[in-house]
């Protein structure tokens, strides 16, 4: 885990910002579900790239449509891609950028990313707004976690052993930041899904 405090400096927090609002008025924040029971999550989302991660009570997968619109994601912006190749080694784009939002009171349990063919590529993940709380742990569900507060305008690159640990977020700080008009904190996570052509996968 590598993580930059802060990353982008307050023009350039405003400036991703006035992206993700034009991107979420093109594909509006959706309600994701949990598989099976349907049960709603407390984040909102949206996704721009060529695929976008989704969840509806059928699973979790990545998909080329909004769920709700049935368009395109929108394209992933270049501030975004440039972003990706200045952290990152990766020898290809993202082809994904979920949007998180979350209001006060919105939280991830630990979980892991595992829907990604590609499981060599790394996670970046950029923050704006509140603080939050973020929690990671290891390969295993019940072993020890630490915490850190994200804050906004931070970038955190997860590769190595940590891109399959078990991570969440347990709570929002409301007023911490004055970036958004309101109380609440956007994450955008950009990841590669598919393996590119040529490279041997060895996740296994
Ligand atoms: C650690 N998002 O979208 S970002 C998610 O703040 C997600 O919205 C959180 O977990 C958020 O799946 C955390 C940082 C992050 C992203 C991916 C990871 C941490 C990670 C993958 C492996 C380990
Ligand atoms: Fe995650």
């Amino acid at each position: 885990m590598q993580l930059h405090s802060p990353y982008l400096d307050w023009d350039a927090q405003k400036a991703l910002l006035d992206e993700i609002r034009d991107i979420v008025t093109k594909a509006p924040l959706f309600t994701p579900t949990m598989p099976r029971w349907g049960r709603p999550l407390s984040v909102r989302m949206s996704n721009c790239g060529p695929l976008g991660w989704i969840s509806d009570k059928s699973g979790y997968r990545y998909e080329p449509i909004h769920p709700d619109t049935g368009e395109p994601w929108p394209p992933i912006p270049q501030s975004l891609l440039d972003i990706w190749s200045e952290l990152t080694s990766y020898e290809a784009p993202p082809e994904a950028c979920l949007i998180n939002y979350y209001s006060p009171n919105a939280k991830i349990g630990l979980h892991v990313d595992s829907d990604e063919d590609d499981r060599n590529a790394p996670i970046l993940s950029l923050s704006l707004g509140d603080d939050a709380r973020f929690r990671l742990g290891g390969l295993e569900r019940n072993g020890p976690t630490k915490s850190f507060i994200l804050k906004s305008g931070d970038a955190l690159l997860l590769d190595g052993e940590d891109r399959m640990a078990y991570h969440g977020v347990d709570r929002i700080y409301p007023g911490t930041s004055t970036l958004l008009n309101e109380p609440g904190r956007i994450n955008l996570t950009l990841r590669r899904v598919t393996t590119p052509s040529g490279r041997r996968n060895h996740s296994m």
